[in-house]
């Protein structure tokens, strides 16, 4: 008898596995989510493509998984770069808590017969529609990185179906199964991710479902080896530019009580948060040493990874700690490399307001590992309420 249950439990897996790779793909009848990962870069994908699941969950249809885009502007292929979820984190892990196909197989195995060419609609907000040309038709392809992703699996669209007057979020799935039943319009199709950015409090905890790749583990277990000394400390600063920019908006005001990722250190309540400062925002090297020497000396730290979008500090770091601690910065090329390491360090500092770091963050929590964020030590904690 229970020969027979364990063989029925592992071809239940296959079948599951089958379903999520595309070997053998049946159609689901229950309808598919698409959308295109349209909004910021990995950070501002990775929260949507947590709502996006949820929401996929909510309506009981599948969700095509869509490739991350990586903006390789300045560096070549000097273009939008679309990997594979599966590069990254492993597809199969995200069945655990709902079904889900690569958009790339979807595209490959089931759109020819189920989703072919003619038959194809687009669905977006009344609102959306209303800033193309005939003010009737989804913008799915309209600019950067819009047209390059549906070109770049081989979509164009035939048809759009306009909605208003309901959003994405759990209030409204009702109207969205009732408006929309998978007989008629099987797949939904969008312009962008059907989730709210940054990521709902609820939806937080499903970063456990996004487990690395084993090449990413391979890669970042193997850099973690040769160049850090355990207990290690990662920071990351997210000290650029583009951030000084948008950190400007703090200080004029045009900043409400949330900014960015920020509810994941002042509270996702509005009128409870915290006040959010500037140097949150944008640390600089003093609060950069202060929290560095407050995390060293707890952790009795013997290495110090450092992630960046710009300069490491490392130089003053080090003399910080008198040459005693080893400071490493790889700058590497995947962006997820640096993710990896701060995921593993034995404390992580990160900058509350980036999207960048709230990735690490969540991902540290699913596993009970310790985080604060600069000018923050001790970060509101998050709810641990269960999902759905
Ligand atoms: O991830 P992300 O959405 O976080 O975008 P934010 C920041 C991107 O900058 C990352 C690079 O995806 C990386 O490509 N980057 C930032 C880093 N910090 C590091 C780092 O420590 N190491 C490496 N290797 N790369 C939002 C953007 O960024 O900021 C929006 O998504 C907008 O488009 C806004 O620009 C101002 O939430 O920090």
């Amino acid at each position: 008898m229970a020969a027979k249950t364990l063989a029925c439990l592992l071809w239940a897996l296959l079948f599951r596995a089958c379903q999520t790779f595309g070997d053998d793909l049946a159609w689901d009848e229950s309808g598919y989510v698409l959308y295109c990962p349209c909004m910021g870069r990995f950070g501002n994908q990775a929260d949507h493509f947590l709502g996006s699941l949820a929401f996929a969950k909510m309506l009981n249809r599948t969700l095509a998984v869509p490739p991350w885009i990586v903006y390789r502007h300045h560096t070549p292929p000097y273009t939008n770069v679309h990997v594979p979820y599966s590069e990254f984190f492993q597809l199969e892990a995200l069945s655990a808590y709902h079904r889900v196909v690569s958009l790339e197989a979807f595209m490959e195995h089931l759109a020819s017969k189920h989703w072919p060419p003619g038959q194809r609609k687009a669905y977006c907000f009344e609102t959306a529609a209303q800033r193309s040309v005939d003010k009737k038709s989804c913008p799915m392809k309209d600019g950067n990185p819009f047209g390059p992703f549906w070109e770049n699996v081989g979509v164009e669209f035939d048809e759009s179906v306009l909605f208003g007057g309901i959003s994405f979020s759990t209030y409204h799935i009702p109207q969205w199964i009732k408006k929309f039943p998978p007989s008629e319009h099987p797949v939904l199709a969008l312009p962008g991710a059907p989730a709210q950015f940054p990521v709902i409090e609820e939806h937080v905890s499903l970063q456990r479902y996004m487990v690395w790749s084993k090449n990413m583990v391979k890669e970042g277990e193997e850099k973690i080896a040769s160049l850090l000394l355990r207990p290690y400390v990662g920071i990351h600063l997210r000290i650029g530019i583009d951030w000084q920019n948008a950190c400007k908006m703090l200080e004029s005001g045009e900043a409400g009580p949330h900014f960015m990722a920020s509810p994941q250190c002042v509270g996702y309540n509005r009128q409870t948060a915290l006040p959010l400062t500037m140097t949150m925002c944008l640390p600089d090297l003093a609060e950069i040493r202060r929290a560095l020497k407050l995390w060293v000396k707890k952790t009795s730290a013997r290495s110090v990874y450092i992630a960046t979008d710009s300069e490491s500090h490392s130089r003053d770091i080090e003399k910080l700690f008198k040459g005693k601690v080893k400071v490493v910065s790889l700058k590497p090329d995947s962006a997820q490399l640096d993710l990896y390491i701060l995921g593993q360090a034995n404390h992580f500092i990160g900058n509350c307001v980036s999207s960048f770091s709230a990735f690490v963050k969540r991902e540290r929590d699913a596993h009970g590992r310790p985080s604060s964020f600069f000018g923050m030590d001790e970060p509101r904690r998050v709810n641990k309420r269960e999902e759905l």
